[in-house]
Formats: structure tokens, C-alpha cells, sequence
């Protein structure tokens, strides 16, 4: 527990809580600037804890009015304050008793969005992680379970709703205009769960029954007039609810499931059980103001908080460093999900660019933790890429191990024992060997050892032997490993493809353990021979992703051709492709660098115009391998002295060649291709716009016809079609009169919707090149933007940190200057959205060396600055350590 400000928290410090709260009674008097709060708890000592220990409660920012136990008032030198809490020295003899707190809040001048705040004129909480204390003084940790009974008292007019936990009990009319609403949760839970909404919004409603006969009533919270922008949602709701009864045998526990959508949000959502709370974008779309990939964010967050319910709520973790108890399973969770949905290949082609795009360079920069980190001096830090997208990765590596079967047989398990308790990571690694017989040991090294391990490939056939022989080296760099790096046992899927693109048999096999279609790598090295392969194969590794590592096969170009075209696993396929494309965007830029001519080569441009010709592919597939891999994605390949310009020239014209080449059959296709009328948002329909849309970009690039973009913003029935013709004008023809006009009928119609206006800013943000800082500048002082609301913080600084590399990156430093600027100032409203926000700069060492000079200076003054949150001072620590 946190007892001084600024001290690291160790897991090998963590010890139970000498006292539990087995009951909490809260009431709220809510006010805009003076809400009170009595909190009444029924203690329990500990058994073996000595009578009298003192009793330390976490508070933060709380004005403490009256504090009692069992109805007496404790005298002044009963209890001492800290910035950090209350440790209550006067205890009763008794094991049990009754601690009453009285404490006032002001929800309005609460900007950090933790704890109770005001958005829209509503009242809304946030307690995940340590946002409980900022209402009352508590034992504010996961490990303290306890059963929850609010009563919320406001006013009629203003707030005529009042939500909480649980199922409602009690509600009635009080005098001068006030109200009240008891809610009562029966599921014991940490303080974090605990959610309180009250304000005035619309509902849609719907209902479910689960499959031993439970009917759920299920409310959709939204701004009045946005109810039937809602639908799709609850759409995903029922399918998400429907889908955990059928595969994880995980049915929901309450009478009613509510979700309500705010527009002022830190993250993305929040699992409060039986009350979500989601940033508004993530709950309100229709054809008219969202794109496909807003339906799909959609249908994949609810997921994942509904998912939740299990995996976080009836199973909780036990401290802070198994968050990724509950947050790799749901993710992996959601991730099934959508692909179950969705197309697997496309979904899993997805997640693991997203991978690459953020966790790769996490895992590989100064910001490196393990999946279970064993330090941490601000938990909100650590919701990160690691514990989220790594932590799924380890949790589907287990299903890779164990198989399906002992997979499902695991998680049975894992529910059975576990339901009501705050595990540990360790516990869910135990229903996997005791399901199964697996030894994971070896395994369980994933959760501690952080960087992204690398494997060496070599390969060779004998001929007069029929032997094939596959030398595989495992290594691990990283940044914050210190002393002895262990190997990993790291899952290899597998496929030897033979001359006609099928996979070859063998007749054994030596040299490490292959079940199935998977090598387990456990060695630093193994050396493993194939017997009675007739052919000379190509190896496919790494099919489907099996495991998160870098894989360097020393290969031909022409055998990533011949993946690319024939490997009968579609990941691999793609995986192939943009490697042969990897390399010669490398090579580009390197020509770039030295001056010399880019030349792209055939054998891309002809995979390229076959997979865009090829009908039998899914069109989200070939939209995928017509993007080539992004500028970033050039520059963690390239990973040290990095000229983001040099990158952005070279892949432009590697792109306009290959839209040269292949306009003809862009332009055919584009005709060709009709998205269903009226709009669907289904992910069938949703493909055909991302490769027509794709199209669209590669055709403006050959012909430089910004006229075909300005007609499709303008004919687009539907924002994936607007937004996208949008960005490819402002990307590519920024300074045409088309542009201004576009972004202009696209402002004025959308100028009083909040989430499509983030749209605007962010594709402003991104548009490339030096003039890119006095365009974010500006946007920064327009009257429609606000330093107060995260999504629009997001929307255009963070797009321009993130998403525009030549325009962030420029030469003179200035870009580094104004997000350090932008941190400062956003620090003093919200430490946890400035702390992520200055993330953008953590790979600064891998820059060349007149920008990493001006990176340095730019973090080192920003460091310099008076009264740094801890959330920011730890990010700037760790990126300059
Ligand atoms: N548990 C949530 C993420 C979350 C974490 C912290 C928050 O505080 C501002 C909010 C949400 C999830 O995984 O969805
Ligand atoms: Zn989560």
C-alpha cells in the first residue's frame, strides 16, 4: 500500500489488509460543488491481527466532515490525515464494529475525471483504479471485497436519473424537489466496480433471457434524441451475452444490465458491474456519423466490458500487478469474439498490426515492463498495450499449448475455483496444469520476462536423405531486463509448403517437442530434423501468429513470394507479403538516404495485382495487403537512426509506382465494387468499402484526380465513405481548393456532434509535412476545441503525435517542444491523459541524431517544470532512465 507520495510499489511487498470490509452503506447527497458522502462500514479485523492495529484508509482530495465508530465520534487524536489517507490510531477491543465517515466533495472542479465528476451537467464516477478514495476515505484495494448498498439522493429536476450497482430496491420523492434511489449489490466486489450515475438521458431498452431462464432487463443510457443511435450496441449487447452462455458457459448474474454513455471519459469504458460506463463513442453510431470501424470498435468494447462481468467482477485480481488476470483474458475474450463475428484471418491480420503498432515498440523502448510488472509508482501508467494486447497474446499461447479442449477444461476450472475471489495470476496458471497435466513453468516466464523475444531461422533440405532441417535460435534484448534473461517456451505453428503450395507430410521428427502443427520451443537453440519430407519444402512459421516474437528467416525474396501466393494459412499469406514489401520499403529508404533513384520491384507490384484482381479473397483481406505497411511500421523495422522524412518519401513513391502499374484494374475494381444500398454495417459490406476505399487513395495517387475524391466525399451515403474520401484529399492534395471545401461541408455539417468533429480534428492532425504544427496550433485555439474533454485531446494532439511522423518528427524540434507544451498544460486538468499522451515520445533515442537531440531537450525541460503530477514524472522518468 501506498504510504508516502512518489514511492515505488513492490509486488513482493504485497500482504493481505489487516481488516475487511464486509459491508458498505453510502449515501450521497449530491450537489454540483458540495456533494456529501456517508459512507457507513462494517469492519472486521483480520484473523492474527492484533487488537488495536491502526486502521489505514486511502483518501485523495477529500474533505473529511465527521468520523465515528459504532456511533461515537472520534476525538482529533484518534486519526491523523495525509495527503494519502487517514490512519485511525483508536480502534474497539471487538474483532467487528461500525466505522462512519462523513466527507464533501466537489464532483465539479474534478477535471481528473477519477472519482465523482460532472460531464454534460451530469454525475457520473470513475474508480478503476484508485478513483473509490477520491469519494471516501477506504480500504481502496481489489483485494477487499465487499457488498455494496447506495442510496442517492438528488434533485428531480436536474438528475431524474439515479443508477448505481445492483438492482434498484427503493426509490420515492422527498421534499424541495429532491429524490432518492436505493440500489443494492449482492455481489461482493472491490471498490473499484463501484459506479454511480445521476443525471438526465435518454434509454433504450431491451431485454434478454439467459439460458437457465434469468430475464435481464437491459438499458442503453444516452443523451435524449440519440436513443436509436444506440441500437447497435445493444445489438452487440444481446449477441456478446448470448455468445459467453454458448462459449465460456459464462450467463449474467443480475436482473438488469445497464450501460450509460458520457462524453467526458479518461479510457474507452468501464466494467462497473451491472452498470458500464462508456465513452460516448463507443456506444452512439448510424450510417450517417459513424464508420466501420466505429461499429466495430463498438461491437468489440462492449464485448469486452460485458466480458468483464467474469473475467474481472465475479473473478477479480488481488493487487494492481494482476491486471492482466483480468484484462489479457477479456481481451482475448473479445478478440474471439469479434472473430467469431467477424473474418478470423482479417481479424487476427488486425490485432496483430495493432500489436506491432504499439505493444512492439513499448516492449522495445524505455517504458518495457513485464506482462505482470513488479513495480509501478502510478498504476494508471500501466494500462498499457503490454498488459492488454501482450497479456491476450500469453493467454491465447495457452490455448496453443494446451489445445482446445484443455483450454475450455482450464477456464471451467478457473471459474469453478475461483468464483468470488481476487486471484493472482498464479491461480489461473494452476487451473492450466491441474485441467491438463501441463508443465508451465517454463510457460509463466511470458508474464515476467518484459521485451519481445527474438528467433533466428535457418533452414536446409538434404536431398538423398529427404531430411529437412530447421535451426531455430531464441534471444531476448531488452531494456529493463536486468541480470539473467531465462529461454522461453514460446509455440511455433507451423507448415512445410511444398512445390504446389499444399503441406508436406513427414515421417518423424527430432530435435524439439512437435505436437500437432506446433514446434514447442523451449531451448536457446534447437536443431530439429524432419525425416521423409519427398520434397524440398518452404517452412511457413508463426502461422496465425502463434506467438508475440520477431522472427528473422533467411529466406529469398522469392520464397516470400511464394508464401505470400500459396501458404494456405491467410495470416501467413499476408505475413509473407509484408515482408517482401518490408524489404524493399527498407531499401527505399535507404536510397532516399544516399540520394539515389527508388526503384519498386515487379515481383511486389504482381503479388499486389493479383491479390487486387483476385475475387475468390475477401475484400477486407486484399484491402489489408493493398496498404503496405505503414510509415511507423517502417521505422521500428529500421529501429535506430530514424529519418521519418526519408521513410515518408520512399513509401510514397514505392505506392504511386505500384498505383501506376496497376491503375487500370484500380479503376476497374473501383467501379466494380458496390457496397450494399442501404447502408449495412455488417462486416461483409464494411469490406468492400475499405478496399474500394483503399482503391480510391491508390488511384488519387497515380492520377493525382482529387476531382474522383472530391465526388466520392460528396455522393457517400455513409461516414466510412465521407471520412475516408476526406482523408485522401487531405493527405494527398492538402492545399487543393477541393480540400478546403470538403473539410469545410464536412465541419458545418457536423459541427454540434462532438464524436464526428473528432474525426475532423484528428485527420487535420495527420495531414503530413512541416506545415503540419501551425495547422495543430491553430486547431488548438479554436473555439471548438477544449483541453478539458480527452477525446478531443486525443483527436488532435494525440493524431498528431502518433499519426503524422513527418509532421511530429520535423527537423527543428518544434513538434517535441509543443507536445511537452501541450503535456504541461493538460497535466494541471487531467495527470492521466497527459501521462499517455506524452507516451509519443518514448522511442525518441531510435531518431536520428538532430531530432533525438531535440527530443532530449524538449523532455528534460518538460521534466524541469514545477508541480508534475506523479503520473507524468513517472512516464519522464522511465523515458529518460
Ligand atoms: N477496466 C477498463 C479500463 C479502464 C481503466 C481505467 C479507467 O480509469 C480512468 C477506466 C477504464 C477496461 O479494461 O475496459
Ligand atoms: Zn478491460
Amino acid at each position: 500500500m501506498r504510504t508516502q507520495t512518489g514511492t515505488a510499489i513492490l509486488l513482493e511487498d504485497y500482504r493481505p489488509s489487516d481488516y475487511q470490509i464486509d459491508k458498505v452503506d453510502l449515501a450521497f447527497s449530491l450537489d454540483a460543488q458540495e456533494t456529501l458522502v456517508t459512507s457507513i462500514l462494517s469492519m472486521r479485523r483480520a484473523e492474527g491481527v492484533a487488537e488495536g492495529a491502526p486502521l489505514v484508509l486511502h483518501g485523495d482530495e477529500l474533505e473529511l466532515v465527521s468520523i465515528a465508530i459504532n456511533d461515537t465520534a472520534l476525538s482529533e487524536d484518534g486519526y491523523e490525515l495525509s495527503a494519502d489517507g487517514i490512519s485511525i490510531n483508536k480502534l474497539p477491543a471487538n474483532d467487528v464494529f461500525t466505522l462512519k465517515i462523513v466527507t464533501r466533495i466537489n464532483p465539479t472542479a474534478n477535471k481528473k475525471l477519477m472519482g465523482l465528476y460532472r460531464t454534460s451537467g451530469n454525475f457520473c464516477t470513475q474508480c478503476e483504479a484508485e478513483g473509490f478514495r477520491r469519494i471516501t476515505y477506504y480500504l481502496d484495494r481489489p483485494d477487499i471485497l465487499s457488498v455494496f448498498t447506495v442510496r442517492i439522493e438528488g434533485d428531480s429536476k436536474t438528475v431524474p436519473l439515479l443508477l448505481s450497482n445492483g438492482n434498484c430496491t427503493d426509490k420515492g420523492a422527498l421534499e424541495n424537489g429532491r429524490h432518492f434511489a436505493v440500489w443494492h449489490d449482492p455481489h461482493p466486489k472491490p471498490a473499484y466496480l463501484f459506479a454511480l450515475f445521476a443525471g438526465d438521458l435518454g434509454v433504450l431498452k431491451d431485454r434478454f433471457k439467459t439460458r437457465s431462464g434469468r430475464d435481464v432487463t437491459l438499458e442503453i443510457y444516452v443523451e435524449h434524441g440519440k436513443e436509436p443511435r444506440a441500437a447497435y450496441a445493444m445489438d452487440s449487447l444481446i449477441r456478446s451475452m448470448k455468445w459467453d452462455e454458448e462459449v465460456y458457459g459464462c450467463e449474467y448474474d443480475l436482473d438488469i444490465f445497464m450501460i450509460v454513455a458520457v462524453s467526458d471519459f479518461n479510457m474507452g469504458a468501464m466494467e462497473n458491474k451491472g452498470l458500464n460506463v462508456f465513452n460516448d463513442k463507443y456506444v452512439l453510431a448510424d450510417p450517417e456519423t459513424a464508420t466501420d470501424q466505429d461499429y466495430a470498435n463498438i461491437e468489440a468494447i462492449i464485448a469486452h466490458e460485458y466480458f468483464h462481468n467474469w473475467t474481472g467482477n465475479r473473478i477479480t485480481c488481488r493487487d494492481w500487478f494482476q491486471l492482466c488476470l483480468k484484462e489479457g483474458l477479456t481481451v482475448y475474450r473479445d478478440h474471439s469474439f469479434s472473430a467469431d463475428m467477424r473474418s478470423a484471418p482479417v481479424k487476427r491480420i488486425a490485432e496483430v498490426r495493432g500489436l506491432r503498432a504499439h505493444q512492439f515498440p513499448e516492449d522495445a523502448g524505455p517504458l518495457a515492463h513485464p506482462v505482470r510488472p513488479r513495480r509501478y509508482s502510478e498504476i494508471n501508467n500501466f494500462y498499457t498495450s503490454t498488459v492488454y494486447e501482450k497479456g491476450s497474446e500469453v493467454v491465447g499461447m495457452f490455448k496453443t499449448i494446451v489445445g482446445e479442449e484443455g483450454y475450455k477444461r482450464a477456464l471451467d476450472l478457473y471459474f469453478e475455483r475461483h468464483d468470488g475471489d481476487a486471484a493472482t495470476i498464479e491461480d489461473f496458471i494452476k487451473c492450466f496444469e491441474d485441467a491438463t497435466g501441463a508443465d508451465l513453468k517454463q510457460f509463466s516466464l511470458w508474464y515476467d520476462q518484459a521485451g519481445t523475444p527474438n528467433l533466428a531461422i535457418e533452414t536446409n533440405y538434404d536431398e538423398a536423405h529427404k531430411r529437412f532441417t530447421v535451426n531455430i535460435a531464441q534471444s531476448l534484448k531488452s531494456s529493463v531486463v536486468t541480470g539473467d534473461v531465462e529461454p522461453m517456451h514460446i509455440p511455433v505453428r507451423f507448415g512445410l509448403v511444398g512445390p504446389q503450395g499444399n503441406d508436406l507430410a513427414y515421417s518423424g521428427v527430432t530435435g524439439a517437442d512437435v505436437t500437432g502443427d506446433v514446434i514447442h520451443v523451449r531451448e536457446p537453440k534447437h536443431s530439429i530434423h524432419f525425416e521423409g519430407v519427398e520434397q524440398e519444402p518452404v517452412i511457413s512459421l508463426l502461422r496465425g501468429f502463434s506467438a508475440p516474437v520477431t522472427i528473422i528467416p533467411e529466406r529469398a525474396d522469392s520464397e516470400l513470394a511464394f508464401l505470400a501466393r500459396h501458404d494456405n494459412d491467410e495470416f501467413a499469406r499476408w505475413e509473407a507479403l509484408s515482408s517482401l514489401a518490408m524489404r524493399q520499403l527498407r531499401q527505399a529508404t535507404h536510397d532516399v538516404e544516399s540520394g539515389k533513384a527508388v526503384k519498386s520491384s515487379p515481383e511486389l507490384t504482381t503479388i499486389l495485382y493479383e491479390i487486387l484482381s483476385d475475387e475468390t479473397l475477401e475484400p477486407a483481406y486484399r484491402a489489408l495487403c493493398l496498404s503496405l505497411p505503414s510509415e511507423a511500421d517502417i521505422a521500428r523495422e529500421i529501429g535506430s537512426d530514424i529519418n521519418p522524412d526519408a521513410i515518408y518519401t520512399a513509401r510514397s513513391q514505392i505506392l504511386d509506382d505500384i498505383a501506376k502499374e496497376c491503375l487500370a484494374t484500380l479503376q476497374a475494381t473501383y467501379a466494380k465494387l458496390n457496397p450494399a444500398k442501404p447502408f449495412v454495417p455488417d462486416a461483409t459490406s464494411a469490406g468492400i468499402r475499405s478496399l474500394r476505399n483503399t482503391i480510391l487513395g491508390l488511384i488519387v495517387r497515380a492520377t493525382g484526380d482529387v476531382e474522383l475524391a472530391a465526388k466520392h466525399f460528396s455522393n457517400a451515403d455513409n461516414m466510412t465513405d465521407r471520412a475516408d474520401a476526406l482523408s485522401v484529399l487531405a493527405l494527398q492534395a492538402p492545399d487543393a481548393e477541393e480540400t478546403a471545401l470538403a473539410l469545410e461541408t464536412f465541419r458545418a455539417g457536423y459541427a454540434d456532434n462532438p464524436i464526428v468533429m473528432d474525426k475532423w480534428f484528428a485527420i487535420q492532425a495527420m495531414i503530413p509535412g512541416g506545415g503540419a504544427l501551425e495547422r495543430v496550433e491553430q486547431l488548438s485555439k479554436s473555439d471548438s476545441f477544449s483541453w478539458e474533454n480527452p477525446n478531443r485531446v486525443r483527436a488532435l494532439i494525440g493524431s498528431f503525435s502518433v499519426g503524422n511522423p513527418t509532421g511530429f518528427n520535423r527537423a527543428d524540434g518544434v513538434g517535441y517542444r509543443f507536445l511537452c507544451d501541450a503535456t504541461a498544460r493538460l497535466d494541471d486538468i487531467n495527470p492521466q491523459v497527459a501521462a499517455r499522451l506524452i507516451t509519443a515520445m518514448r522511442s525518441w533515442r531510435n531518431l536520428e541524431k538532430k531530432r533525438s537531440d531535440f527530443a532530449l531537450e524538449a523532455l528534460k525541460s518538460l521534466l524541469s517544470k514545477e508541480k508534475l503530477s506523479r503520473d507524468v514524472r513517472d512516464i519522464l522518468e522511465r523515458t529518460l532512465a
